[in-house]
């Protein structure tokens, strides 16, 4: 059965939830509540990969994270790390965290590779071109799902090279990155193509602005589509993930998609 990781904002800016969970106590019950709602991971980041966010620097990174990741883990709870920095990454190791989730796949930190064959954390590596504020610039693809596995395949092989064991391995195809409107349907209509790499894979559609487009072509207003109607979104893209064979989608609202994943999987048991 696909699993939900449950994402933990500690950032005043991110894409939907910045803000709100900038303190240590707050962020930890809302981890402990997406736990409570059927979370088996709780994906710990500090620093925003919004398109257009500023980078934050490792020290601000560590100091809203680590706090956070400590309290989490001490409640027995599967962490994983949403950093770019190798630093970042090796302090959350240090306090616990089991997962190393890097949206870059390794390419925006030169140390990253290393850390984590050294950590021994389990190493999630997304499909990226660059930073925030210019991947739209490079979101030009023959054919996207072929260009995107072809890519990921790439970051398997550093990443083995580096000495990273390929069973501690997750893809993500990166939903939103380097990728505009039409081409995310595009790569999630070839899913398949990524099944085929090998790897445990993770996605994450939550809240993003492809899904609030399709919402907004179908309404009167040109008015902000509700965060209410993007979960629901997220809720049936995390569906139709579950049916392809994902291993694992990331969201934000925990509750809708175990809905969507259990009727999901009653229909195909
Ligand atoms: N998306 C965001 C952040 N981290 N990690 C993975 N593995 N996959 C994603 O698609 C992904 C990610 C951006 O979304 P957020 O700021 O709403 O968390």
């Amino acid at each position: 059965m696909t699993g939900i990781w449950g994402i933990v904002n500690v950032t005043p800016d991110s894409f939907s939830d910045g803000g709100r969970y900038l303190d240590v106590d707050r962020a930890v019950a809302h981890g402990l509540a997406l736990r409570a709602d059927g979370a088996g991971v709780l994906d710990v980041g500090g620093e925003s990969t919004r398109p257009g966010a500023d980078r934050v620097g490792d020290r601000v990174e560590q100091q809203r994270v680590i706090p956070v990741i400590e309290q989490l883990v001490a409640a027995g709870i599967p962490v994983s790390i949403d950093t770019l920095s190798a630093a970042t990454a090796a302090a959350a190791v240090r306090a616990g965290a089991r997962i190393v989730n890097d949206v870059s796949g390794g390419l925006a930190d030169p140390e990253m590779r290393a850390v984590v064959a050294e950590s021994g954390a389990d190493y999630a590596i997304g499909h990226w071109r660059g930073f925030s504020v210019d991947m739209y610039a490079n979101a030009q693809y023959g054919r996207v799902a072929r260009d995107v596995a072809s890519e990921l395949h790439e970051r398997m092989s550093e990443a083995a090279s580096a000495g990273i064991a390929p069973s501690r391995l997750i893809v993500d195809p990166g939903i939103g990155f380097a990728k505009a409107g039409e081409q995310n349907w595009d790569l999630l209509r070839g899913l398949d193509e990524i099944m085929a790499l090998g790897p445990r894979v993770l996605i994450g559609t939550s809240r993003k602005r492809f899904l609030a487009d399709v919402l907004r072509h179908d309404s009167a207003t040109n008015a902000e589509v509700s965060e209410a109607r993007r979960d629901l979104a997220t809720a049936i893209t995390s569906a139709f993930a579950a049916r392809a064979g994902v291993w694992a989608v990331r969201v934000h609202n925990v509750a809708a998609t175990r809905d969507a994943l259990a009727v999901a999987h009653a229909w195909t048991a």
